[in-house]
């Protein structure tokens, strides 16, 4: 997925690059377009109309079809499946082990749950995490952190994506990580996102507890900052 945002970026500067002459720029421009037209009407797992996609993310045609042809070259199959999101993510962190947050990223991805995610549930989340309202973010951010789904976050389910977290990072990263760490990490979150004590956090108290407090709010960014 790194890879795919990193195509993103170029999507900027290939606007930004520096032309051999106007005609050269206009026939690579006139090309791409028609590769990547002639690609969305030829892939086996065909995107929703652009127009469609257009109007559920916040990302203008050409970006889609920049992102679209980024996504395609990583994944000619069409749809990305989480052996992918986990050798990506092994390349991110060479330190330590990705594979365990990899895998509850790729859930949050995979909407439907179908095992694999199409271009559309791509873009859907990147719009999200990119160019989303902070209760956007939040919300996927509370879904990722709802491993089994149900609607809550429970302890387990918070102590799982804090160490996956730091088994990701390494050991260089944290060289004098204590044991309990995780667990203070997770208590802390808890005592201030558990609004009513019932050992379960909901969305509204996550909603709530993340926007009235700025420290929880750096911590998820810091946590949004290794997707
Ligand atoms: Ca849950
Ligand atoms: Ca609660």
């Amino acid at each position: 997925m790194g890879a795919v945002m990193g195509t993103f970026s170029s999507l900027q500067t290939k606007q930004r690059r520096p032309s051999k002459d106007i005609a050269w720029w206009y026939y690579q421009y006139q090309r791409d377009k028609i590769e990547d037209e002639l690609e969305m009407t030829m892939v086996c797992h065909r995107p929703e109309g652009l127009e469609q996609l257009e109007a559920q993310t916040n990302f203008t045609k050409r970006e889609l079809q920049v992102l679209y042809r980024g996504f395609k070259n990583e994944c000619p199959s069409g749809v990305v499946n989480e052996e992918t999101f986990k050798q990506i993510y092994a390349q991110f962190f060479p330190h330590g082990d990705a594979s365990t947050y990899a895998h509850y990223l790729f859930n949050a991805f995979d909407t439907t749950q179908a095992g694999s995610v199409k271009f559309e549930d791509f873009v859907t989340a990147l719009s999200i995490l990119l160019r989303g309202t902070v209760h956007e973010k939040l919300r996927w951010t509370f879904n990722l952190y709802d491993i089994n789904k149900d609607g809550y976050i429970n302890k387990e389910e918070m102590m799982d994506i804090v160490k996956a977290i730091y088994d990701m990072m390494g050991k260089y990263t944290y060289p004098v990580l204590k044991e309990d760490t995780p667990r203070q990490h997770v208590d802390v979150f808890f005592q201030k996102m558990d609004k009513n004590k019932d050992g379960i956090v909901t969305l509204d108290e996550f909603l709530e507890s993340c926007q009235e407090d700025d420290n929880i709010m750096r911590s998820l960014q810091l946590f949004q900052n290794v997707m």
